[in-house]
């Protein structure tokens, strides 16, 4: 039996280190690599379903041509060569008649490392508008690092210095097993704990201080915690002094956001929130991790991260040992922004890409101006790559499709996201796509919207295509962490799938791309990337790399603030005022948006659900056709305070009705003590694979995704990132008993 080294993708971005055992080129067995500098330890079981996952029926195996209307779920079996000539004819007849920004491309949350080959054939083709769910997952709160600090800020958990450890709207025991890991470290080497939560999740459960907030009040609390801290002088003068500007007018900013203005909002009295202001600037350094849960808190998410940052900033608790550092390139590694081909989009295709006029921050207007200072501090090989830092907003796209307005888009390929699950306002959502000329899935498995798709393309896993964390080629963590295919894309006879890399490849050959490939395989590429660091250690391949060494760490320094030529920012300091939002027509401060709801909708829908809570073993909307997985959670669950499920006469387990504006849909109640009666809990991304795949079943669509109940509005959005609401004021809902599925079926 062999041993192959691979990066596993079965979660967002981290490309842990697995041993595949593989016979006859299959998959037997996957363990965790216990060697490597970043695994999630014992905790993560999704290792040990890998060969069901690998093996499942419910994958797509060979391309598959719509026979019939869209979603009758009848299909032909077509080679990959009939599949992308026929694709690659539509899509130049497409940009033929309407211009190559009628393509649009749909990503997910980054499945491995191959978003860049997405990006440089949209760039080539001359279209803008890639759009994903970047607007609401991790882009926006790296871009306020960059506008504030001029790099990723990565955590220096260091024990002896670091006092405190803050995670702020992050559940990193179902989320993160890696930073779960960590966080349980820290703990054990006598370091307080912080964690910023309107519900008691495990962090908080184990935490020294406990914030219990109101969703989406975050920014309030940060501005408070800061007010109280200025005003009682515990704040890093020397640190402030040279290292920062704008704290004059920050200071000026925080007079309005007194504990007493802000305590009701926040839903803490006044003194409790000196006291946690207090703790927190009596315990440093400190380090922070901030989850999504703030860009999910339209309107006030984006500013809500700037202002989490600049507490910590005026606690000097940046580039200094045991607090937050500032993390450069990984020497010798080509990070993704030198792939893209970015100069090759021109700036009157750029200025076509849709919702950056209105969400600059996260348009080409906000990546422009940061790339500029990033690229000053870093060089070329800097951290902001266009795939994870600038897209067209999603909500935009979809009523452009519907409308036609301001230009139509015909076309949509979508990979690494699957759009009816994951996006919010499910039903409009799926009309948009429906109302293309071209739709294509390129997916591991079946899905919704594989569905409703004219062709369905499958793509090979982790397991069968070499690859690597995200760390330096986006995430900013100077880490290369390789691994191979441990068994082939391509079995004759079993199935034919292919790698994200090579399928962008063989589209863009098609379309006079020729010239922009020179990579032929996924390997060669990754030989490209590494090359320097191949010779510095003397080896001759890709596979050598893989066999002797495969990884390469450079963790980060402090000192950044004091170099030479000072950060990556306009005024080489760390900016409290942040010149790159004034330049946007953004308020450079933090400031605090009243949410527009109308009295009617808040009567009628009262409670604030926090959608989308992280479950292991599910990652979004995957694993739902493993068995294995499956076994451990059945059903979607609605977490319900026992106090409201009395009133409504719902007990635990009953199938409950989950209601907004926009739509119901059911889930199964769990009583629980754990947050606010007025808040419910509820799990998104929520499909049966079991059940009809044609519409309008869909596979279950409808019957328990919670975007289905969620708002996309652009004036719901957030106005930096254009984020929608999945948490917070705006996320209205209200509960009551429902008749079980299986019984009305509706
Ligand atoms: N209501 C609500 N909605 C949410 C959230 C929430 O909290 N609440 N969270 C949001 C967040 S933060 C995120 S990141 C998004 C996630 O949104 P998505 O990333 O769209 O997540 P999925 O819906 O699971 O879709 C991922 C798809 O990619 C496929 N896939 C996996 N790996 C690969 C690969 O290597 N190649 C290819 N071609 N395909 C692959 C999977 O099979 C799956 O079908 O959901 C968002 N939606
Ligand atoms: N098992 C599993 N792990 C995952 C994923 C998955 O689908 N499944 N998805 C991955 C992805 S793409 C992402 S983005 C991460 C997200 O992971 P996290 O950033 O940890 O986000 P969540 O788990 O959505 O929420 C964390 C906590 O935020 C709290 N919260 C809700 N509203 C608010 C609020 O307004 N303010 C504050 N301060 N807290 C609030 C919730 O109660 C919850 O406990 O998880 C990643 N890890
Ligand atoms: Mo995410």
């Amino acid at each position: 039996m062999d041993v192959k080294h691979a990066s596993c993708y079965f979660c967002t971005s981290k490309g842990c280190a697995m041993k595949v055992h593989v016979e006859n080129d299959q998959v037997q067995r996957v363990v965790v690599d216990t060697d490597a500098p970043v695994g999630p330890g014992t905790f993560c079981v999704r290792p040990t379903l890998a060969k069901e996952y690998q093996e499942h029926p419910f994958r797509l195996s060979f391309p598959m041509k719509r026979r019939g209307p869209r979603g009758a779920d009848q299909w032909e079996q077509i080679s990959w060569d009939q599949a992308l000539n026929e694709i690659s004819a539509k899509l130049a007849a497409i940009r033929e008649e309407y211009g190559p920004e009628a393509v649009a491309t749909s990503s997910g949350t980054g499945r491995g490392a191959a978003e860049f080959a997405k990006t440089r054939f949209m760039n080539l083709f001359g279209s803008p508008n890639r759009f994903g769910v970047i607007s609401i997952c991790y882009a926006p709160r790296a871009m306020v690092w960059f506008a504030t600090f001029g790099g990723h800020l990565v955590p220096d958990v260091r024990p002896g210095t670091t006092k405190l450890n803050v995670q702020w709207g992050r559940n990193a025991h179902e989320g993160g097993r890696s930073s779960w890991n960590s966080f349980l470290k820290a703990k054990a080497a006598g370091m307080r704990t912080m964690v910023v939560d309107p519900r008691c999740s495990e962090p908080a459960r184990q935490a020294d201080c406990w914030v219990q907030l109101r969703p989406g009040s975050d920014l309030l609390l940060a501005m408070t915690m800061m007010q109280v801290i200025v005003e009682e002088d515990l704040y890093d003068k020397a640190f402030i002094e040279s290292h920062t500007v704008g704290f004059e007018q920050l200071r000026s900013r925080l007079l309005q956001f007194t504990p007493e203005a802000v305590s009701e909002r926040i839903g803490l009295s006044p003194t409790r929130l000196r006291e946690v202001a207090r703790f927190f600037a009596a315990n440093q350094p400190s380090t922070t991790v901030i989850g999504v849960a703030t860009e999910h808190s339209a309107p006030n998410g984006i500013q809500a991260v700037r202002a989490i940052n600049l507490l910590r900033a005026i606690c000097g608790t940046v580039d200094v040992p045991g607090g937050d550092l500032i993390s450069s390139p990984c020497p010798g590694f080509l990070p993704d922004v030198v792939l893209e081909a970015n100069e090759l989009l021109t700036a009157e295709q750029r200025a076509k890409q849709l919702g950056s006029d209105r969400f600059r921050f996260l348009g080409y207007p906000g990546w422009e101006l940061i790339e500029k200072n990033m690229r000053r501090k870093w060089g070329e090989r800097h951290s902001a790559a266009v795939n994870l830092h600038s897209c067209a907003h999603a909500p935009t796209v979809f009523r452009a499709m519907l409308t036609g307005k301001p230009y139509p888009i015909k076309a949509a390929l979508v990979s690494c996201s699957n759009p009816l699950l994951s996006y919010a306002n499910t039903h409009l959502v799926h009309d948009a796509l429906m109302a293309t000329d071209l739709l294509v899935t390129f997916d591991i498995t079946w899905t919704p919207t594989a569905q409703i798709s004219d062709y369905v393309l499958p793509a090979a896993c982790w397991m069968e295509r070499p690859d690597m964390g995200n760390f330096a080629s986006v995430g900013g963590y100077p880490l290369v962490q390789l691994g191979e295919a441990a068994v082939p894309a391509v079995v004759p006879g079993r199935y034919e799938r292919l790698n994200d890399y090579d399928f962008w490849r063989a589209l863009g050959l098609r379309l006079g791309q020729a010239d922009h490939w020179p990579w032929e395989t996924f390997e060669d590429l990754w030989e490209y990337r590494i090359q320097e660091i191949l010779d510095e250690c003397g080896y001759d391949s890709f596979e050598e790399f893989i066999e002797k060494r495969r990884w390469v760490v450079h963790p980060p320094t402090p000192g950044h603030c004091a170099a030479k030529g000072g950060l990556g920012t306009p005024s080489g300091k760390i900016e409290l005022w942040s010149s790159i939002l004034e330049d946007l027509g953004y308020d450079p401060l933090p400031n605090y948006v009243e949410p527009d709801i109308p009295a009617e909708v808040s009567r009628k829908y009262p409670l604030l659900n926090i959608s989308g809570v992280r479950v292991m073993p599910y990652h979004h909307s995957e694993f739902r056709h493993v068995e294995g997985f499956r076994r451990q959670q059945r059903d979607p669950i609605v977490e319900l305070h026992v106090d409201l499920a009395r009133r409504k006469g719902i007990n635990d387990g009953d199938w409950v009705w989950i209601e907004s504006p926009r739509g119901r849909v059911r889930q199964r109640a769990r009583l629980s003590t754990a947050f606010d009666p007025k808040c419910v809990v509820t799990q998104h991304a929520w499909w049966f694979p079991e059940q009809d795949g044609a519409a309008p079943c869909l596979h279950g669509l409808w019957q328990s995704n919670i975007n289905v109940t969620t708002d996309d509005d652009p004036d719901m959005c957030d106005p930096l990132s254009g984020g929608w609401p999945l948490k917070g004021e705006y996320l209205r809902c209200t509960v009551s008993k429902a008749p079980s599925p299986t019984e009305t079926p509706e």
